[in-house]
């Protein structure tokens, strides 16, 4: 991978395992940041005012939901990595305490296993990472001990959900992101345990996946956990298969199994092969057959537009700007990215608006990578854009229809964590972690390299 190492790297000013300390506040020269910076401040206020400690903001009717029938506490611990990175260190703090001190699993409540791995294990991992307190990793540990009863079927690979009190499951249809999405989370939580159990539940759920790929190296879409056959035979990078690609090549960055290596490379080669649609605006991925390649539809979903930047990570930069082009063009045709779109037929299929975060994620890869300000500049269009017509009274909100821009009351943690985040590392002149040093899981939580001693790493997670 060509990579362009930027003056202001040299300036990185976190230089410990932890963040702790060194966190610098209030320097910026650029002002966009700033109002990024005071833009996220604002609706984390918000939170704390009408929603706090509960799971999400309801951003125009300004009070609060939960997932289920008691809270998950999902908002503050999903925002934790954005407010540090930030340095607005007492509102981490708090949050910090409010772990140590309230937070408390036994919940008699079904959860989706996939959502409360990416958005809490994720989160509380990373609070223990920039805090240090150990207390927290605690924490981390209980909720995915609670986790785990998800993997006991038949073929190893997870009920959709599991209850964190009684390891009861159900729901034994998951598509492959929710079947195969654990090595990362898993194994950092191996690593810091010491046990390797954590990885080695959920990278043998990698494998049971891996290998029920077709001969032309292709997954389905989704997959019956108690039989092992698959139920949709669509492939697909994007949405329902997503991240596991991602964690594919996270993992391997972050422990460098040579196992979870080999499948990526076997996979990203059928992709490559059999999904990839050079088209005039860009290169698109749809959805094709698995036993045949043969192109089934052309409807992506905005979700889909994490992939540029998993391309770039990886080192296909060219691949990664065509692709992105097609993502580019889709946002500045209706000034954001509706839900679901065929590129075929040029149309929208589904208006909504969740303010996802992938386009931005991928255009902050190529920029911070390319120095280009092509890329900067499209960051730059979104953070307009978002705040044109996300922005309400007291936060931002989802947008119902982009064709009418009509809002929605409702308000995904993964704007704070993610949206908010990739757009102050974008403009930031000093960004306090990047994709060099950094992993970022998928809900943008970043995790440092160095962390993790390669003279370690196979002992704790168990691999050779
Ligand atoms: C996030 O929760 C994660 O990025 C996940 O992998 C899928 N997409 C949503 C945001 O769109």
């Amino acid at each position: 991978m060509k990579m362009i190492i930027f003056p202001f790297l040299a300036t990185l000013f976190l230089s410990s395992g932890h963040f702790g300390k060194n966190v610098t506040t209030g320097k910026f020269s650029d002002t966009l940041a700033e109002d990024v910076k005071n833009e996220t401040l604002r609706t984390w206020s918000t939170y704390t005012e009408y929603a706090w400690p509960h799971d999400g903001l309801l951003p125009i009717s300004k009070t609060y939901h939960d997932w289920y029938s008691q809270s998950l506490n999902m908002s503050p611990i999903d925002a934790y990595s954005t407010l540090k990175v930030m340095g607005l260190d007492n509102e981490a703090n708090r949050i910090e305490n409010f772990v140590i001190d309230s937070l408390n699993f036994n919940k008699d409540i079904f959860v989706k296993l996939f959502e409360v791995d990416i958005r809490i294990l994720g989160g509380l991992l990373n609070i223990y990472e920039m805090s240090g307190n150990e207390k927290v990793l605690k924490k981390a540990q209980d909720f995915a001990d609670r986790l785990l009863p998800a993997f006991n079927s038949p073929t190893g690979l997870p009920y959709f959900y599991v209850n964190l009190k009684t390891g009861a499951t159900k729901g034994n249809i998951v598509n492959v992101a929710e079947a195969g999405s654990y090595i990362f989370e898993f194994g950092i939580l191996s690593y810091y345990t010491k046990n390797p159990k954590y990885y080695q539940t959920a990278k043998k759920a990698t494998k049971e996946i891996f290998s029920r790929r077709s001969t032309i190296d292709l997954l389905g879409r989704d997959i019956d956990v108690v039989t092992g056959k698959w139920t949709y035979t669509q492939s697909m990078v994007g949405a329902y298969a997503d991240s596991y690609f991602e964690y594919l090549y996270k993992t391997w960055l972050l422990f460098k199994d040579p196992e979870i290596k080999k499948i990526w490379d076997v996979s990203i080669k059928a992709i490559q092969k059999h999904i990839a649609e050079p088209r005039k605006n860009g290169l698109w991925y749809g959805k094709v057959d698995m036993n045949t390649g043969e192109k089934v539809n052309s409807e992506v979903m905005l979700w889909d537009a994490y992939f540029p930047a998993l391309l770039v990570l990886s080192g296909d930069m060219e691949r990664a700007k065509k692709a992105d082009d097609a993502w580019d063009f889709l946002w500045n045709k209706y000034g954001l990215i509706h839900m679901v779109y065929d590129y075929t037929k040029d149309t929208v299929i589904n208006p909504f608006y969740q303010l996802n975060p992938e386009a931005i994620e991928s255009a902050y890869y190529l920029w911070h990578y390319t120095g280009d300000s092509l890329y900067y500049n499209r960051v730059k269009k979104y953070y307009t854009d978002t705040k044109k017509y996300c922005r309400t009274e007291v936060a931002y909100s989802h947008v119902e229809n982009v064709l009418t821009m009509k809002k929605k009351d409702e308000m995904e943690t993964f704007f704070i964590a993610e949206n908010m985040k990739y757009f102050y590392l974008t403009f930031s002149k000093n960004p306090p972690v990047n994709p060099e040093e950094y992993v970022f899981n998928t809900e943008a939580h970043p995790f440092k390299k160095s962390n993790f001693k390669a003279t370690e790493v196979n002992k704790r997670l168990g691999f050779k």
